[in-house]
């Protein structure tokens, strides 16, 4: 032990760790994995990672990722099928550039999956695509979403039958950019002693391509029942929103972004507000980490990424874990290399 970490230090080298979860496919890059249970299988519908010429920047260029593939399986640990593309960027006219996270849900006979990418004035907006099946091919509709913005959204059927779509993310993800619903046009932090930036909710329309209100912000407090700051770094919404509901009680999760955690809050509406609780996911190798959360046959799983078959940040894998919620209710923190 001690001697081989003396050798990786003189010798510069990062000392390799041991996963607990196999990358689900290795055919393709893929990333941000959103799973659903459709038809008693696990879909998932993650970002298609890409190697392109754009140059790495603070505001994630590199991640340039231009189609979707679907991907169900059968059982856990049971065979991968990779269903080819889903949708296309060319086959969707609002959109220039960054096809990134997605996500997927159903109603009445059409699955509709959900996408953020860059409008032609380089504006990320969310878009919605539908299909009879779940696998797709998927028709883009051809306007973004009317009053959507930012990125990463995730939508979250409730138990009466209302869809409320979750959505933002700072920094390449532009949420900074939009105080309320209005879009500044430059870059407005929190400052110093100021609160956080929040997520975004809006309850879907019966057509579930538009919002039946206006966009909402998600509040998420700290035990004190205080807005958490923007100096709370490691607890702060960044993106990658996702909701799970748990023994009646709604669990708002993302990830903490420059600090690199899947963090947890929980409430008792889908709007919350939430209180934060803790940790879902600690960071994984690569510098995004994104998540989601979803019950298969009387257990919950996490799917999540990490970049185990390249080690380059934009060119990350997506695995599958057990997650576990104690009697209390709070979920067991997963140390992704222990
Ligand atoms: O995959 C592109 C972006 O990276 C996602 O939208 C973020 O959540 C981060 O994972």
């Amino acid at each position: 032990g001690i001697s081989l970490l003396l050798a990786a230090a003189l010798t510069g080298q990062a000392q390799k760790k041991t996963p607990i979860s196999q990358p689900l496919v290795s055919h393709l890059f893929t990333a941000d994995p959103s799973a659903h249970v459709f038809n008693g299988k696990i879909y998932i519908y993650p970002s298609h990672d890409i190697e392109s010429d754009t140059k790495r920047d603070d505001d994630g260029g590199h991640f340039d990722m231009k189609d979707y593939h679907v991907f169900s399986m059968g059982a856990i640990d049971g065979k991968v099928t990779d269903h080819g593309v889903a949708l296309d960027i060319k086959d969707v006219p609002w959109v220039s550039r960054q096809l990134w996270a997605p996500d997927a849900e159903f109603k009445n006979g059409t699955y509709y999956l959900y996408f953020p990418a860059k409008d032609k004035e380089d504006i990320f907006r969310i878009g919605v695509a539908t299909s009879k099946k779940p696998e797709g091919p998927f028709v883009a509709e051809k306007e973004p979403i009317k009053g959507s913005y930012s990125i990463d959204p995730s939508v979250f059927k409730d138990t009466n039958g209302s869809y409320y779509l979750y959505f933002g993310g700072i920094w390449g993800g532009q949420l900074q950019r939009w105080k309320g619903n209005t879009y500044l046009g430059k870059t407005d932090y929190p400052k110093k002693g100021e609160t956080a930036l929040l997520p975004r909710v809006a309850k879907l329309s019966a057509d579930m391509k538009s919002f039946a209100e206006e966009v909402k912000e998600v509040k998420i407090l700290d035990e004190n029942g205080k807005l958490l700051m923007e100096d709370d770094k490691d607890k702060r919404f960044f993106e990658a929103a996702w909701v799970h509901k748990y023994n009646g009680k709604y669990y708002f999760s993302y990830s903490t972004g420059d600090t690199h955690n899947i963090a947890y809050a929980v409430g008792d509406t889908p709007y919350g507000p939430f209180t934060y609780k803790g940790i879902v996911l600690k960071p994984v190798q690569g510098w995004t980490n994104h998540h989601s959360i979803v019950e298969f046959k009387g257990k919950w799983y996490l799917f999540y990424h990490d970049v185990q078959l390249t080690g380059k940040t934009h060119l990350r894998n997506i695995k599958v874990t057990e997650l576990k919620h104690n009697s209390d209710g709070s979920i067991q923190t997963i140390e992704p290399y222990k």
